[in-house]
């Protein structure tokens, strides 16, 4: 399954397209078993090469509650077979060309009460060089349902043609953010998914989400994939095409 024409014209004309169902209950029932208590089990047994950053409440009675996990294939193997599969690859080569590799996978938790907003940003403010060009595509996979109470993603459709915008920066997690951190924005459009539904979107799509409001948690997973070549450090695993 790659993309349609019209699937193909409405990533052009707004930054990102949907996939309703691109993966089956069985895959995501899956993931949702091998990360089961990962708040609890990273806390106590962390990996070396998984990245966590944590909710940040300033209440030590709190418990751990991670925010984002990079290198997420690492934690799971169903995701691990996912963002290396023809599913996944194939939309990715539609819109990247031949010449694909994996530039990470990264699970956002979200979690029911307490998972924090996301502020407004491009991913290309993140992964600028003097030397790399916006080539980069997400295809962030939902895991859990995601709507409007518990922070489903928005996007601000055709703000990838506004060129790359001013970002603030600080040291946490997501501290590369437009100004004004995350607010409701009246031009940003709200992407309600399914387990298994999946969001192609471009390297420079303004995009957000509010914190969770709800009693269900909001867990997706975005694999970032790069043009071959495009940047230094960027490409961490070749999937397709030439090897540079
Ligand atoms: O968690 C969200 O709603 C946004 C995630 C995000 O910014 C990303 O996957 O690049």
């Amino acid at each position: 399954m790659s993309l349609s024409t019209e699937e193909m014209a409405s990533f052009e004309a707004t930054g990102y397209v949907v996939k309703v169902g691109l993966f089956g209950v069985d895959v995501i029932r899956r993931v949702q078993d091998e990360i089961e208590n990962l708040h609890e089990r990273m806390a106590t047994d962390p990996i070396e090469e998984v990245g966590v950053s944590w909710e940040e409440f300033g209440d030590l009675n709190m418990p751990n509650l991670i925010r984002q996990l990079m290198n997420s294939e690492l934690v799971s193997l169903t995701l691990n077979a996912m963002l290396r599969s023809d599913t996944v690859l194939d939309v990715i080569e539609a819109l990247i060309g031949p010449d694909v590799s994996l530039y990470h996978s990264k699970l956002l938790m979200k979690a029911a009460a307490d998972g924090s907003a996301i502020p407004w940003h491009q991913d290309y403010a993140y992964w600028k060089q003097e030397t790399n060009e916006p080539l980069m595509v997400n295809c962030m996979v939902a895991i859990d349902a995601a709507d409007e109470a518990n922070g489903c993603t928005q996007f601000v459709a055709g703000s990838h043609f506004w060129g790359l915008q001013e970002h603030e920066r600080e040291k946490t997690s997501f501290g590369v953010f437009l100004p004004g951190h995350y607010q409701v924005r009246d031009d940003a459009t709200l992407l309600e998914m399914l387990p298994g539904d999946a969001a192609f979107f471009n390297a420079l799509v303004i995009h957000g989400s509010a914190p969770n409001m709800s009693g269900r948690s909001r867990r997706i997973n975005t694999f970032a994939y790069n043009v071959t070549g495009n940047g230094e450090g960027q490409c961490r695993e070749w999937m397709r095409g030439a090897r540079h």
